[in-house]
């Protein structure tokens, strides 16, 4: 239809404004029409119904225009876009500014117009006759006032809201964005991915700047902003007409501040904490990593398997680097990390981009790379003069645990003592060390870091990597041992005869057997001695085979000379 719009208002102004303009300069005009008043029929009433219309409201509205004979006139329909007014300022005609008020969005209402209240005895010229009767089905849409704030209806709340949204956080959150009416125009979750912006600062419509100060994660919130606040006259492209207010229902996820630093939360330390985590640490920990809102990203549980890492060396992210130092053994800390000190804006696999991350820490166990062992005696008996030493031969018990007092292993268990000789690579390193000096009856706790123990690869199923030992070990039994590098020592004098007394048979030659008799006979005798913890006849073997020059399985006399006189750490 083409009313001859004229060209000082754009976009053109529908029927009713025009016509108003038209009439309205004129006086009013004497009701000539067969129904004298304004009829209204409300045709439905929605349930819910906050705010109705008043005088000086502006209105979005749907209607069709008719005559009393059916024919129709004018629709918003055909124009595909609302009907945009201020209400009871003149702006419509005199009927229509009454029948609006009172409505409440997606109220549809149908009215009759008498024309002493719409175009009266003029009409308009080619459209409304003289003296028309109008009837229009009104459908509201929108209503606002210039007087209108940002309204918010907090409808869940969760029960910890340690922190609140500030001007200039960063927010991640989830939106469904509707009209007035209920249509949606938009949705977070069509693109599965939060709504990430900044605060306060202009990032967001003005309302929206305002609707979401003061919410805490897992809240949810219903933020209703005039257009005035939101897309104003133009609206936004084609989603967001002219003059609409904007209804966000937005669940706030995600928190934190370009300033924040890390936070460390909910700290339980145990009563004996002799030592803090310094920069340089490995430590093994476990964890569970969610995000704010509570939704899990990973576990170290779930791979049945410590995170074992140097600390404050760039090894894991920064916040981390820093959340676990001046953790003690055994502690548990929650330490939550703004996505600048933990994956950014990109995130990382399921970790979405600027997400703060919440991990809650159980501390295993750390020690230094440069840690040696550490021994705590526990008891000495009054005469602790003989002190264990290399070559010893040692009968002790022990209990092995992990730093979390996990039990390893115990000699308890097995019923008999574990025996070594001291010095000879029989145990780990650190063991070897921690039974150093210690007296018959002595207890001692020995703890042993990982490269003095069973290194970064533990033992399969006993033993985790990297993990620091504890053992208590009380020492049963001493036998000393020989000098360093002897196997068999005499006590005494050396017969000067020797070989004459070994060859038993005086052949001139001295087989194994005459050999090992002899030699055990002289220990049975205590005037010899052999290396204790190790095999006697082994020992004895690898005598005669040092002494057998040419390997004849005989030993003659010159090679009992030669050997003699050889070395000063030949065994005889
Ligand atoms: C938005 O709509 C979706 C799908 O209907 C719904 O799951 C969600 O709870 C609504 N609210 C928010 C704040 O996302
Ligand atoms: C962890 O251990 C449990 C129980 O021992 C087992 O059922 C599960 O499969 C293990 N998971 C992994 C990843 O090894
Ligand atoms: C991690 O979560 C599991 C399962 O909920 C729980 O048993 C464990 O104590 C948690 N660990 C920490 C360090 O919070
Ligand atoms: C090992 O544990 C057992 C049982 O708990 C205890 O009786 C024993 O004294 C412990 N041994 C050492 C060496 O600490
Ligand atoms: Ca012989």
């Amino acid at each position: 239809m083409a009313f001859g719009a004229p060209s000082w208002r754009p976009p053109p102004p529908p029927l009713l404004l025009l016509l108003l303009w038209v009439t309205g300069q004129a006086a009013p005009v004497a009701g000539l029409g067969s129904d004298a008043e304004l009829h209204i029929e409300r045709r439905f009433v929605p349930d819910e119904c906050p705010r109705t219309v008043r005088s000086g409201d502006f209105v979005r509205y749907h209607y069709v225009g008719t005559f009393p004979d059916g024919q129709k006139f004018d629709s918003s329909y055909d124009r595909d876009s609302t009907f945009n007014v201020f209400v009871g300022k003149g702006q419509l005609i005199a009927g229509m500014d009454q029948a609006l008020v009172g409505m409440c969005v997606n109220e549809r209402r149908f009215v009759k117009i008498p024309p002493k209240l719409a175009y009266g005895s003029e009409g308009v010229s080619g459209v409304i006759p003289p003296n028309s009767v109008l009837h229009f089905d009104v459908l509201l849409m929108d209503i606002w006032n210039s007087e209108d704030q940002v309204q918010i209806h907090t409808y869940f709340k969760p029960p910890s809201c340690p922190r609140t949204i500030q001007v200039s956080d960063f927010v991640r959150y989830h939106y469904n964005g509707t009209f007035l009416d209920g249509t949606l125009f938009d949705s977070s979750h069509n693109r599965m991915k939060t709504y990430d912006t900044y605060v306060g600062i202009g990032w967001l419509i003005p309302g929206m700047d305002k609707g979401l100060l003061g919410m805490c994660v897992g809240e949810k919130r219903i933020i209703t902003i005039p257009p005035f606040l939101a897309y104003g006259e133009e609206g936004d492209g084609k989603d967001i007409p002219g003059q609409a207010s904007l209804v966000f229902d937005v669940a706030l996820l995600d928190l934190h501040n370009p300033k924040d630093s890390i936070s460390i939360e909910n700290k339980v330390v145990p009563e004996n904490c002799e030592r803090r985590s310094q920069s340089g640490d490995f430590l093994r920990y476990h964890y569970n990593g969610t995000l704010l809102d509570g939704t899990f990203f990973d576990s170290s549980y779930s791979r049945n398997r410590t995170f074992d890492t140097y600390i404050g060396q760039g090894y894991v992210i920064p916040g981390m680097d820093e959340g676990l130092l001046g953790v003690c053994i055994g502690e548990k800390r929650r330490i939550v990390v703004p996505p600048h000190l933990g994956y950014g804006e990109e995130g990382r696999g399921n970790i979405p981009g600027s997400a703060v991350l919440v991990f809650d820490i159980h501390v295993i166990d750390f020690h230094n790379p440069s840690d040696s062992i550490s021994i705590t005696s526990h008891y000495k008996p009054p005469d602790c003069s003989v002190l264990s030493k290399k070559g010893d031969y040692l009968k002790y018990h022990y209990n092995a645990s992990l730093l979390d007092g996990t039990l390893l292993d115990s000699t308890w268990n097995l019923g008999k003592t574990y025996n070594i000789v001291l010095g000879s690579g029989q145990v780990v390193l650190g063991m070897d060390m921690g039974l150093r000096e210690m007296c018959v009856g002595e207890k001692r706790t020995v703890i042993i870091p990982p490269h003095l123990g069973y290194g970064e690869a533990g033992v399969d199923g006993e033993v985790p990597g990297s993990a620091v030992l504890v053992f208590d070990v009380e020492l049963l039994e001493l036998v000393a041992g020989l000098p360093e590098g002897y196997m068999f020592i005499w006590n005494g004098e050396v017969s000067p005869n020797l070989f004459e007394e070994i060859d038993k048979d005086g052949n001139g030659e001295v087989v194994l057997e005459e050999f090992s008799e002899y030699i055990h006979a002289q220990v049975a005798s205590g005037k010899g001695k052999l290396a204790p913890g190790f095999d006697a006849d082994m020992i004895v073997k690898n005598m005669f085979t040092n002494q057998d020059r040419n390997g004849d399985g005989k030993v003659t006399a010159e090679e009992f000379k030669l050997k003699d006189q050889e070395a000063k750490h030949d065994e005889l």
